[in-house]
Formats: C-alpha cells, structure tokens, sequence
C-alpha cells in the first residue's frame, strides 16, 4: 500500500517517519549506543543514512517491533549462536568500505560501491512481517530498494535462473567462523522470479538508520514470505546461475531446510509445529499467515506442490 508518494526523497526525517516512530528513535538509538549495540557517535552520528527515505510504499498495519528487540535478538551465526551474540560481537565487522562482486550469467558485471550506492539509490521505507522459522517473528521497518532495480541493471542472459548469493567469510571480523556450524562462507539462493518480485528488498538500513553490524550491515536481502534464513546477512557476491544453488542451510539438514522455505503453517518443521508464532514483545502466540501474509506470491508457485517443495 503506497502511503505517501513524493517527488522528491529528501524530506525532513520527521516527515519519513511516523510521529510516535520519530519520538522514541532518539531515546532508543542513545540507550542501545550506550549498551554498545549501535556503533558510537562521534560528533555524526555514523548509524544515520547518508539520505532518508521519502516514501513508505509498504506498511505491515500493526506497530513495529523496537528496534532494542531488532538489533538486539539476532540470528547471525557468524558471531555467536545465542540471540544476544550477534549485538555483543558484530563490533568486529567492518560495513565500510564494502563491495558487492554482481556476476555469472549476466550481460553486464558490476562491483557495487555500497556507500556510493546508499548516498545514490532511492530508497523506500517498507515495514514487512518477519518470520523465523524457529517460531518467532517481528514487524520491522527496513530501508532498501527493489532487488529487481539491481537484477535490470546487470541484464541476466535468458538461461539465468536462479540467483545466488554469499555471506562475507572473514575469520578476523567474524569469530563465530570457528565453528562447523554451517559450511561457511553463509549461502543462500532464490529463483529469479522471486528475486525479482516486487516484495524482495535489498535492504541497507532500519528504522531510517544504516543497518546495525548484527542485522547484516551494510547490505542484506529481506524476503518476507519465507522464513528469515532466507535473508541472507551481509552480503559479498550475488551470482546469476542456471542451476538450483547449494545454501549453506539446506546442505546443513536438507530435510529441515528446504531451498523454497515459504512461510506454510500447513507444513510443519520436522522438530516442531509451524502453524503459530510468537511475535517478540508479546506473550500469546498466534497464528502463522501463509506466505507469511503476502498472498499476491501465491503465483509464483502455481502448481507446485508446497509440501515436496518446502
Ligand atoms: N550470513 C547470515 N545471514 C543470516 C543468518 C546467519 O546466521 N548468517 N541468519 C538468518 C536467520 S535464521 C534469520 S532469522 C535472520 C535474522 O535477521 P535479523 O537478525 O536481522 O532479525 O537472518 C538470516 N540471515
Ligand atoms: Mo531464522
């Protein structure tokens, strides 16, 4: 839904924000700072966006989750196993500067500059449901742009198929590299029409801050309708391929961690049921939304059966 369309993105941040949103971020954003979670200000304050964005072109219709809980209950195995490792280690990752090597089967190859292209891109706020499939989920406001604006821009050759991408696997910024865990370097895939869906958002900030270092600054994806590991966190490469991409969970337990990953409270995880979740900050659970509640993705699985295909 397209709340607020202007011409032009530079708007004061009060108007890019709500105002009770615009109220607490200051208060947050000091506490977390002060709690180490969010990098220091000296003087600037480095977490700001170079621009804000001027227009929120999704809105979930229910209050966002604050950001002390977003930046603050993580998964991102490269620092720590515990919700709380990532905010208390991701201090060691080095978000500038930073590229992103755009290949394979394309026409036009390109090495995106992410600070060049955080001060150019134009950026929309997009407050989406996040859903892990662990059983927990969050509201967040995310800042990015259509990941299909990038997918145009390098031209994939007609036996493209699938999109690739990977992590940065740096064992002296990321001490959780130590463990087996995973198959490092982080490694996650989609089709390219699921790429390439309106919904899918190349994501460099939130809550009209550039990402916190635990959240997968300085560039991530957000893939709404299937389940967060699919949100691949500080990414390195993005590769156009023809064949169905290896990622790093599906090869950890093929039967727990399908490549497809949709949101599906009818298909249950093989350790535990997904037809509810627990929204963080709430105390009952509630019912799980297919495709996480975006159903306009329906068609993007016409005829497949979801329950081979998880
Ligand atoms: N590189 C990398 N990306 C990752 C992960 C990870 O461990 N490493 N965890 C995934 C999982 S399981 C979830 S639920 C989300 C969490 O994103 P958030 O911490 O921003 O909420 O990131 C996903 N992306
Ligand atoms: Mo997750």
């Amino acid at each position: 839904m397209l709340i607020r369309e202007t011409p032009s993105w530079a708007l004061p941040e009060r108007e890019a924000t709500p105002e009770p949103l615009y109220l607490n971020r200051r208060a947050v954003v000091a506490g977390l700072v002060a709690a180490g979670a969010l990098p220091a200000a000296a003087g600037t304050d480095p977490g700001r966006l170079a621009r804000i964005p001027a227009r929120r072109t999704r809105d979930a219709g229910e209050p966002p989750t604050p950001l002390a809980d977003v930046a603050g209950y993580n998964n991102f195995y490269e620092f720590g196993l515990d919700k709380s490792d990532p905010a208390r280690n991701a201090g060691t990752l080095r978000p500038s500067p930073w590229t992103v090597r755009i290949g394979g089967l394309v026409r036009k190859p390109l090495t995106l500059d992410v600070d060049r292209y955080i001060a150019k891109a134009p950026f929309e706020e997009r407050i989406y449901r996040f859903r892990c499939v662990e059983g927990w989920s969050m509201v967040i406001p995310w800042v990015g742009v259509p990941f299909a604006s990038l997918v145009r821009a390098v031209e994939p050759l007609g036996s493209a198929k699938y999109v690739a991408f990977r992590t940065l696997a740096d064992p002296v910024q990321m001490p959780g590299l130590r463990s087996p865990v995973l198959d490092w370097p982080y490694r996650e895939g989609l089709r390219l029409d699921e790429a390439m869906h309106d919904l899918t958002l190349l994501t460099v900030g939130v809550y009209g801050r550039r990402l916190p270092n635990q959240n997968g600054a300085p560039i991530r994806l957000v893939v709404p309708w299937k389940y967060g590991f699919k949100s691949v966190k500080s990414v390195v490469a993005i590769d156009f391929v023809e064949t169905q991409p290896q990622t790093s969970w599906n090869m950890a337990t093929p039967r727990e961690y399908g490549f497809y990953s949709n949101v599906n409270p009818e298909v249950d995880h093989p350790r535990w049921s997904q037809a509810r979740e627990r929204r963080i900050g709430e105390f009952r659970r509630r019912e799980t939304l297919m495709f996480n509640g975006y159903p306009e993705v329906a068609s993007l699985y016409a005829g497949m059966d979801l329950r081979r295909f998880f």
